[in-house]
């Protein structure tokens, strides 16, 4: 750290954010969107398998996007939040539904 006294702390904030990020890497929620056509029971199917909620924690999070719009699957570090998203929506192509699952930042 300089003590240069132009120093306007500018290298400072940067540092404690670098510190913030090592200590807490930026993490992403994974969304679940609500559709008229993919069944209940699919969508609880992919809480499961893809994000290995309980049958009661998949049941509660796809009444709450059915009821609500959407809902939080999971959080997850970025690049492990952007592959389960994706894995969902293969799965749910895969068997022909249209279920859309984004990312968005924490
Ligand atoms: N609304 C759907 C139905 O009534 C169920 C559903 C729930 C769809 C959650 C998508 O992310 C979703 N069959």
């Amino acid at each position: 750290m300089s003590t240069d006294k132009k120093d306007t702390g500018r290298q400072r904030d940067e540092d404690l954010q670098v510190l913030d990020r090592v200590k807490r890497p930026k993490r992403r929620k994974v969304i679940l969107h609500n559709d008229d056509y993919t069944p209940m029971e699919f969508v609880v199917h992919v809480l499961e398998e893809v994000f290995f909620h309980s049958s009661a924690s998949a049941t509660r999070i796809m009444l709450t996007v059915h009821n609500a719009g959407e809902g939080v699957a999971g959080t997850y570090p970025g690049e492990i939040a952007e592959a389960k998203a994706a894995r969902a929506i293969r799965v749910a192509r895969e068997a022909g539904f249209p279920l859309m699952v984004t990312t968005q930042s924490e």
